[in-house]
């Protein structure tokens, strides 16, 4: 299968590598992580070792392929969008943070798959990631149901070796995602801890209650997720990344954006509208929002 993952970060590059083991794979990046995989290759190592070769380009415009994985920072959606549109596929497959394949679904002809990934990837420098964690991929319809397409795609990852499930149940799976995200990105990042730590520790509570109120907006929004069953994936999650930073931890570490608006933001605006009270992940957007402002990483 052609493959084109647009979005080189931590996590593309672990799954566009391991795709590449079976299949044509284009990267799409940025230097100097793009120019040090054109000449050296892709080296994976941690729990997982390999040495791969796929193709890699700066510029994702005007390609096409047979499945195109969207893995880049949820605020980039939207340029994403853009690019993809000038390309042609039979399927874009979000692996993103955030609640983004309504986006692409707008932006996009190709049909649009949701995905979520558990992998655990970490860049240590151009041309090398770390797997910290073997996961699963789950794939399937936006709006829930069996998919042709869907087989199709987690048929090709399990072809690479990668752990991967065609899903009939993806509004569920990606409202756990969030609760996930939600409980242990924002907890993680303020106290600077592990994964494990940040829903072990004394922020625990915290991580709980903003999982909780994930599932309730899920439920009002006729989703099928229990508060039960978010905080038993978020212990579950936490428990098997323990020793990981999560992606809002690193990107306060290094001064970055971070997810704020694609987590809390999606939480609280769904909230608002579903008439949920989400007084935790309010509490944590903001703090996440006032830290962004004084580091001029936001306009408002
Ligand atoms: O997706 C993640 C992230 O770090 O953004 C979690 C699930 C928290 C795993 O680290």
């Amino acid at each position: 299968m052609e493959v084109l993952v647009y979005g080189a970060g931590a996590l593309g590059s672990l799954v566009g590598g391991l795709l590449a083991r079976a299949h044509d794979v284009t990267l799409v990046g940025r230097n100097p992580h793009v120019r040090q995989v054109r000449e050296e290759g892709l080296r994976i190592v941690g729990e997982i070792e390999a040495h791969v070769r796929p193709r890699a380009v700066t510029d994702g415009r005007g390609r096409s392929a047979d499945l195109a994985l969207v893995t880049t920072k949820a605020y980039d959606t939207d340029a994403a969008a853009r690019a993809l549109s000038t390309g042609e596929y039979d399927a874009v497959c979000s692996l993103q943070n955030g609640l983004t394949e309504e986006r692409l679904v707008t932006a996009l002809e190709s049909t649009v798959l949701a995905g979520t990934a558990s992998y655990g990837a970490r860049l240590l420098e151009p041309g090398r990631v770390r797997c910290t964690g073997i996961g699963e991929i789950a794939v399937g319809l936006l709006a829930g149901g069996e998919s042709p397409l869907a087989d199709r795609v987690a048929r090709a990852f399990d072809d690479a070796g990668i752990e991967a499930v065609a899903a009939a149940d993806m509004p569920r799976r990606r409202y756990e995602k969030l609760a996930v995200n939600a409980g242990i990105n924002g907890p993680s990042a303020l106290a600077r801890v592990t994964n494990g730590e940040a829903v072990e520790g004394p922020a625990g509570g915290t991580a709980r209650e903003a999982a909780r109120e994930v599932a309730r907006v899920a439920a009002a929004g006729g989703a099928d997720l229990t508060a039960a069953e978010a905080v038993d994936a978020l212990e579950r999650v936490a428990r098997e990344t323990a020793a990981n930073r999560s992606s809002m931890c690193e990107d306060v570490a290094t001064g970055r954006q971070t997810e704020v608006e694609s987590i809390y933001g999606t939480v609280l605006d769904r909230a608002d509208r579903r008439g949920v009270p989400v007084p935790t992940c309010r509490t944590l957007a903001s703090v996440i929002r006032a830290w962004e402002g004084g580091r001029g990483l936001r306009e408002n």
